[in-house]
């Protein structure tokens, strides 16, 4: 009985051999326009902060792209409506991600219900406008042109149908990945993260719908500088999230449409950064700089458990514009990386011999205590300013996610022992102030029991607070009950 045997060897060699064949397929392309596509798919498109599964090792395909534009009102931040203009109805827009040699087959979607064409410019295409001549589209209507992603990189794609600036500044742009043949190393977790400024004709934080105002945005004076299109899109429980040890990829980029971003991650260091979204590795890196229009893929493991801030360090858009996230990072503290606090010594540069803390009265000895109402008005607003107004602000107004408010503040109004143990003591932990959640940190106040009365009693009597006056007995009631 040879001739099973036979077969079954002939059949093992063909294999091999077809196998080879198709091996040779995956061959590096000197010109990657010349990158044969193997079939057709759907592409998988998501709203930040979240990515599509990696292309990886998959071969080039025809991939179909479909992108719905969507005019719709959003909330920019608490109480602040805004009309947005979205690819996918998102800003960013959806994360579409590709990789080198493929064919795109685009199908641009201007929704029935819209009022304005459209159209996209990827920066990722090699031809006139990145598509915007091919796919101006009326409401109602769906353009469809292709390309093939011949350079590898992070782009970022935009509306650039005029007033292209105000496409822009209303939320038309996001980003196109194209990963390299072989796809990008493996990373525990992704996320898309794209900055913006926003220009509207009211004030920061004034409220109701607020129109999009053009002269602001000709001169670039931004009321709001957001991540992933509104204030606390990437804080509190839309934070993202990691495990100690994990190794993260941000995909970030920046819609502009005026501002240049200075990105940074508080408390982390980037490893790896593709500046500028394209070839060049730079390592070690602290903020790395996204124009307008630009991206920058950014890779960091992370060693220690805690939350790291994502900011622009153009500081006053993080902590007063909105340009503010989080990442949250869970698992074992490593005190060979970061110690935590060991030690508050007390500080006197006087030097050694006066070692001993100023206990309350020696503090209290050595100023003069308020007259009267009027003095202390003027003495707590001089504590005030010197203290509590950097994160409560000027007029008590807070800032929207951070600092919470002290004007009109129905939880500070409501129990005065419980605002002078704030003082007192700090406070952490989740508080609801006027409907809105806080969870963050305010430290501990070094003042003696006169200056707490006085701030108190000016923060009481300020911005339509319920007047009520705190002496310096209820303030010491308080310390000793604790
Ligand atoms: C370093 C920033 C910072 C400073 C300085 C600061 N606070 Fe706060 N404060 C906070 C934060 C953050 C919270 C919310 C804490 C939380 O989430 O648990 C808060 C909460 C409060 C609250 C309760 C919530 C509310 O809005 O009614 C009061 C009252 C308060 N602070 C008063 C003061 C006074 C008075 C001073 C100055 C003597 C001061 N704070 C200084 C950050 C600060
Ligand atoms: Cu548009």
């Amino acid at each position: 009985m040879k001739r099973p045997h036979f077969l079954l060897w002939f059949s093992i060699a063909a294999m091999l051999f077809l196998t080879s064949c198709m091996d040779k397929e995956e061959k590096v392309y000197d010109n990657p326009a010349d990158i044969p596509v193997f079939r057709e798919m759907n592409a998988e498109l998501t709203s930040p902060p979240f990515v599509p599964r990696p292309a990886g090792k998959r071969k080039a395909k025809k991939l179909i792209v479909k992108m719905e534009i969507l005019e719709k009102e959003g909330e920019l931040t608490d109480g602040v409506r805004y009309m947005y203009w979205t690819f996918g109805g998102t800003v960013p827009g959806s994360f579409i991600r590709t990789r080198e040699g493929d064919e795109v087959e685009f199908h641009l979607q201007n929704h029935p219900n819209n009022k304005l064409p459209h159209n996209i410019d990827l920066h990722a295409v090699t031809g006139p406008g990145g598509g915007a001549e091919s796919s101006f589209v009326a409401p109602g209507h769906e353009k469809v042109f292709s390309f093939k992603t011949i350079n590898p990189g992070l782009y970022v794609y935009h509306c650039a149908t005029a007033p292209v600036g105000m496409h822009i500044a209303n939320g038309m742009y996001g980003l196109i990945l194209v990963e390299p043949e072989g796809g990008l190393p493996e990373v525990d977790r992704e996320y898309y993260i794209m900055q913006g400024d926003f220009y509207t004709k009211g004030a920061n934080g004034e409220r109701g719908l607020q129109p999009f105002d053009m002269q602001k945005a000709v001169d670039e004076k931004a009321d709001y500088v957001v991540f992933n299109g509104k204030v606390g899109a990437l804080t509190g429980d839309n934070a993202i999230t990691a495990k100690v040890g994990e190794t993260i990829r941000l995909f970030v980029g920046n819609g502009g449409p005026g501002l240049v971003s200075s990105f940074h991650v508080i408390g982390e260091i980037f490893d790896r950064v593709h500046v500028e979204g394209g070839n060049l590795i730079n390592e070690n890196v602290q903020t790395t700089l996204i124009p307008a229009g630009g991206a920058a893929m950014i890779e960091f493991r992370v060693d220690v458990p805690g939350t790291f801030i994502l900011v622009d360090h153009s500081i006053f858009r993080a902590f007063n514009k909105g340009a503010l996230g989080m990442l949250k990072v869970e698992g074992e503290k490593d005190k060979k990386i970061y110690s935590g606090e060991i030690r508050d010594d007390i500080y006197l540069p006087e030097g050694p011999g006066i070692q001993s803390m100023p206990t309350t009265d020696e503090i209290v000895a050595s100023e003069v205590p308020a007259k009267s109402f009027e003095e202390q008005m003027e003495f707590g607003k001089q504590a005030y300013m010197q203290t509590c107004f950097a994160c409560h602000q000027a007029e008590g107004q807070g800032v929207p996610n951070a600092f919470p408010p002290l004007a009109k503040s129905d939880y500070l109004n409501a129990d005065v022992d419980r605002a002078i143990g704030i003082v007192l003591h700090g406070k952490t932990g989740e508080i609801t102030v006027n409907g809105n959640k806080y969870n963050s940190v305010m430290t501990r106040q070094m003042l003696s029991s006169d200056e707490i009365a006085n701030v108190l009693t000016y923060v009481y009597n300020s911005w339509e607070n319920s007047k009520k006056v705190v002496t310096k007995a209820m303030v010491e009631k308080v310390k000793n009950s604790k």
